[in-house]
């Protein structure tokens, strides 16, 4: 996988991904990145690429051609056009199964917008796919590309290690992760659930899958709606809810 970024913050990019689990497939060749500083293709005096928006209002835009030319620059050398990332809050949100789709690209470019935003007329003829990370403002792209490669970058065939990629799993089915313990045994007062050091595999993986379910059920419950459960989970899910909700109801009476 080959990660391009435009970007007036090429430092940023490379700094954060050449760290951890990313910087060390960058190493092995797994992953390259490039970060393209836009302002070198600023072909005026003062490397300017910023100016009024038309019509005015509040703050700078992006001009087109600097990031016209940062763009070309990198489709002539890979010989193609590739798919273009504009990381925008008005865009789709990202999610586990857009970071698995675009694992199978061989090369990706994220194009990070700053001020208020970029001409619209570069966005039309570059842009293959507009993606926010959420629904909160950020000051510029550079964090939501970084987040976009690095979910990528764990879907990439030999990223992760075997220890590592076993965590894969957990979204895959729409359940969030287990609890889970380390030594010592006991911690401020707190015990490790006796189940996980029965040594008994079928109660610890059954104990596992039922904690993933309860906490995707009282904190994601949005996802549940997709995950697979059997007519008994499903019955568990709503004995659990029915108790939740008495919970809560009990509060409201009391406060
Ligand atoms: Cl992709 N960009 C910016 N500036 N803010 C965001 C975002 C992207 N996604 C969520 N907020």
């Amino acid at each position: 996988m080959n990660f391009h970024v435009l970007t007036l913050f090429p430092e940023m990019i490379l700094q954060g991904m050449n760290t951890s689990i990313t910087g060390r497939a960058i190493a092995r060749g797994l992953l390259s990145i490039e970060a393209v500083n836009i302002r070198d293709y600023a072909f005026n005096k003062h490397q300017k690429v910023d100016d009024y928006p038309y019509g005015g209002g509040a703050g700078m835009l992006m001009q087109a051609e600097p990031v016209y030319l940062a763009y070309e620059s990198i489709a002539q050398r890979i010989g193609k056009k590739p798919r273009v990332v504009f990381l925008t809050p008005q865009g789709k949100v990202f999610n586990q199964s857009m970071a698995r789709e675009m694992a199978q690209e061989e090369d990706l470019v994220f194009l990070c917008g700053h001020y208020e935003g970029i001409d619209e007329r570069v966005l039309e003829e570059i842009v293959t796919d507009y993606v926010s990370i959420g629904d909160y403002v950020l000051t510029g792209g550079e964090l939501p590309a970084m987040v976009m490669m690095d979910s990528i970058s764990r879907m990439v065939p030999g990223v992760l290690n075997n220890q590592e990629s076993g965590e894969t799993e957990s979204f895959a089915g729409n359940l969030l992760e287990y609890p889970q313990y380390s030594r010592p045994e006991e911690w401020h007062g707190k015990k490790v659930p006796d189940v996980l050091l029965s040594g008994h595999h079928a109660n610890i993986e059954k104990w596992r899958r039922e904690q993933s379910i309860l906490r995707t059920a009282r904190w994601r419950p949005d996802l549940l709606k997709n995950a697979d459960l059997t007519n008994k989970e499903w019955n568990e899910v709503r004995q659990w809810k029915k108790q939740w909700k008495s919970e809560a109801d009990r509060k409201d009476s009391e406060s």
